[in-house]
């Protein structure tokens, strides 16, 4: 018998460990990889040691959720990369491109004329026409993982259709840099996007997206930009000191129908519980004049104050009440893994945010069964 009734639902399965970078770069200089196979693992083990969670499967849900969002062009890339790689026999075990369309390079020609340049036929020009960055190198389970990450996102957003409160997708890789013609910043796919179209797709009301990673989540605001039905409200590092640099401004507001449904919330540096909970609350104040049911949380711990990210100093309680606050809105919760970087805390982080969503005290060690503690105490600190 469980000891909370319902639990909470996680969904998670192994099948994004294929995706295995090595190592990224920080200014050039090749540095070790931050988004590795083992974020998920140390999640899934905390969760799964609290009886208040129970981990599920996901279930494959085809390519048709993912090009209601994506162009068909990025998911063709993306199943082709590592299969052209192949093909050129060159003994390397990652895909990075050197090249990257920008904008200086089309100053002066029309909107009209740039959108008709053709995609290159070589795989290192294919790997910068759909890429923003040199941080997410494809590797030979990359796709998969992808696609699974995809399927985390589907399976998570069913289970809170059905019936459940609230319901957490482990999804590895991340999403929200992610748009609709690009991959980028560990991004392939995006996640949090492809939810939100499916539970507008299904439900026909509005839904809003609160992005609480600590990057600006270009991809979800460029999808959903002209669009009325699809809120998306943002608490991010300011964009002029940290990645994605380009956008995440709080003059993004949306355009055309989309004006006005677009919110984003820079920070300062090494903001605070205090401060970052300060500024949730007029984040979710706009929230609260939004109809719809449902909320999609992209949800990341590289704002905690040891993350190797750096910018923002949240703490582990911090993210109990920031998940608190967000499941007092009342509102049912479909919330997604994005970033997140510091092993030794990632699992603390998730299940204090998770019970707080879920209305749980933060987790006291009594709580936890001495054998599962032990499990957990195996876990490697950098
Ligand atoms: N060392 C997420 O947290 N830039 N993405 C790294 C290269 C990419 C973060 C710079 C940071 C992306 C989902
Ligand atoms: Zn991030």
């Amino acid at each position: 018998m469980a000891a909370y009734d319902p639990q909470v639902k996680v969904v998670h399965t192994d099948r994004h460990r294929g995706h295995d970078p090595r190592v990224e770069t920080y200014l050039g200089e090749p540095v070790p990889a931050c988004e590795v196979p083992e974020r998920a693992q140390i999640i899934r083990d905390a969760l799964a040691a609290d009886e208040a969670f129970e981990i599920v499967e996901p279930a494959g849900h085809g390519s048709e959720p993912i090009l209601a969002v994506h162009d068909p062009g990025l998911l063709r890339f993306l199943e082709e990369a590592w299969p052209a790689v192949q093909r050129q026999r060159i003994e390397r075990d990652f895909l990075v491109a050197d090249t990257y369309p920008t904008r200086g390079m089309f100053q002066g020609m029309s909107e009209a004329f740039v959108a008709a340049r053709p995609e290159p036929s070589a795989i290192g020009g294919r790997t910068g026409w759909w890429g923003l960055d040199s941080s997410n190198p494809i590797r030979p389970g990359t796709y998969d993982a992808a696609r699974w990450a995809v399927d985390v996102a589907l399976t998570t957003t069913d289970l809170v259709l059905g019936g459940e409160t609230a319901a957490y997708g482990l999804c590895r890789p991340p999403g929200h840099h992610a748009a609709a013609a690009m991959a980028g910043g560990y991004c392939f796919f995006n996640n949090a996007a492809i939810a939100a179209q499916a539970i507008v797709a299904k439900t026909g009301e509005r839904v809003a997206i609160l992005d609480v990673d600590v990057h600006h989540g270009n991809g979800t605001q460029q999808i959903f930009w002209r669009r009325q039905d699809v809120l998306y409200i943002s608490l991010h590092a300011d964009p002029k000191r940290l990645y994605p640099f380009f956008l995440g401004h709080p003059d993004e507001i949306g355009e055309g129908p989309g004006r006005g449904a677009n919110r984003n919330f820079p920070m300062s540096l090494r903001a605070d519980d205090a401060a970052y909970l300060a500024t949730l609350d007029n984040a979710l104040e706009r929230l609260a004049d939004e109809p719809g049911s449902i909320l999609v949380v992209s949800l990341g711990f590289d704002t905690y104050e040891k993350d190797p990210i750096g910018d923002l100093a949240l703490t582990t309680a911090g993210y109990h009440e920031m998940g608190r606050r967000v499941g007092a809105l009342g509102r049912r919760l479909v919330i997604l893994q994005e970033g997140g970087y510091h092993l030794g805390a990632l699992g603390e982080n998730a299940r204090a945010w998770l019970r707080g969503a879920a209305g749980l005290p933060a987790a006291d060690a009594a709580a936890v069964p001495a054998a599962d503690r032990a499990v957990r105490g195996t876990i490697p600190r950098p």
